[in-house]
């Protein structure tokens, strides 16, 4: 019996190591062996009741076979690690070739940017990627800044035409105005930073006129660029250069017409192909006036302290409402400014995707 229970005792627990799937049935073969009611325990604990001379034979054999046991034993723990360790990795591999998640759908949880942020947003997106900075400016400006400067004399037609709101008079008697348009913001510009310039001026505008096409509070871009020897030519081309960008057509039609405001010089006012029936742009034949440009007049550039013999420039003013209708076909102005959460709902943009210049915006 002697060898035999040692051989048996080997081979049994090699067979139950290999049955242990993992690392809780390892243990209890591991404590079954060489814990304190363990098998091999119980060998050793017997070895006390053996004569000198055997206990000392048999004392050698149980020690080479805890060795071996332990060995064993340690053995198979490493390999179900390792095998738990591959589990596990395998369980929780990420693949990141796939597309992202699906975010809440607009208007969810999330919100939506309003068309006219959004359109203001794609306008500084396109002029950046021309080379424009976004200048700002105050919305209550001096009767100089509004209209003095840009040409516009005291008693001219266009002040009018404006429908300006005025507030009480200042210390100087003048009364301040809330601006008609976003010009003063370039007047600023002019006055405050040598050129080149290239700006844009994206803002609130305000004229005392309301109904189904015009709103008391609005929205201007306009543009500005001033630098030695620029041309009709740099007006076309960055013109036509946006207005494909910003509606998505590559081979828009575009029509530069002559026109007049009192701060340019020549004034034009700029059209895009349409149809007229469907309200569809890019082709029909019929023509859509879009915005307002001209050569910087050079009383202007003079009222701004700038040599008109050395500088010159284009300017440009649009809507935002107006070009945000036609691009996404809205019928009516007063939604814009009414919160009818549905509406907001159906014309947000995408908070998460800001715009790309990638194929036009
Ligand atoms: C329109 C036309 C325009 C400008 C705005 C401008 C500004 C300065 C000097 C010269 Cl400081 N011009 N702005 C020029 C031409 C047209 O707007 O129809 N806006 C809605």
């Amino acid at each position: 019996m002697r060898a035999d229970d040692l051989a048996a005792l080997r081979e049994e627990t090699a067979a139950q190591l290999a049955a242990a799937a993992d690392l809780r049935a390892w243990d209890a073969v591991r404590v079954g062996v060489l814990g304190r009611g363990g098998r091999l325990t119980a060998l050793l604990k017997a070895l006390g009741a053996l004569p000198p001379e055997a206990r000392r034979e048999r004392g050698a054999a149980l020690n080479r076979l805890k060795a071996e046991l332990e060995a064993a034993i340690e053995a198979r723990r490493a390999e179900l690690e390792a095998a738990a360790l591959e589990a596990r990795l395998a369980a929780e591999r990420l693949d990141v070739t796939l597309p992202p998640r699906p975010h809440p759908p607009l208007g969810a949880e999330a919100g939506a940017i309003h068309p006219i942020s959004r359109t203001m947003e794609e306008l500084v997106a396109i002029f950046g990627a021309m080379g424009f900075r976004v200048a700002e400016g105050p919305d209550i400006e001096s009767d100089w800044h509004n209209f003095g400067a840009l040409n516009i004399p005291e008693h001219h037609p266009a002040r009018q035409d404006h429908d300006t709101f005025y507030l009480p008079p200042g210390p100087d008697g003048r009364r301040p105005v809330l601006r008609t348009h976003t010009s003063p913001v370039q007047i600023r510009t002019m006055l405050t930073q040598p050129p080149p310039i290239r700006v844009i001026v994206p803002g609130r505008t305000w004229r005392a006129d309301h109904d189904a096409t015009h709103s008391p509070m609005f929205h201007q871009v306009e543009g500005l660029v001033i630098d030695r020897a620029i041309t009709l030519g740099h007006l076309k081309g960055c013109l036509i250069d946006f207005l494909r960008a910003f509606f998505g057509i590559a081979d828009l039609p575009v029509r530069f017409r002559a026109s007049y405001f009192p701060f340019t010089e020549p004034s034009m006012e700029v059209d895009i192909g349409w149809n007229r029936r469907t309200g569809e742009l890019g082709k029909g034949g019929d023509w859509l006036e879009i915005l307002g440009s001209g050569m910087v007049h050079p009383r202007v550039l003079a009222n701004c302290g700038l040599d008109p013999r050395e500088w010159q420039g284009f300017a440009f003013g649009m809507g935002v409402e107006r070009i945000t209708m036609l691009k996404h076909g809205m019928a009516d102005l007063r939604p814009f400014y009414e919160s009818d959460v549905r509406w907001l709902r159906h014309y947000g943009a995408d908070p998460l995707s800001p715009p790309s210049l990638a194929e036009g915006v």
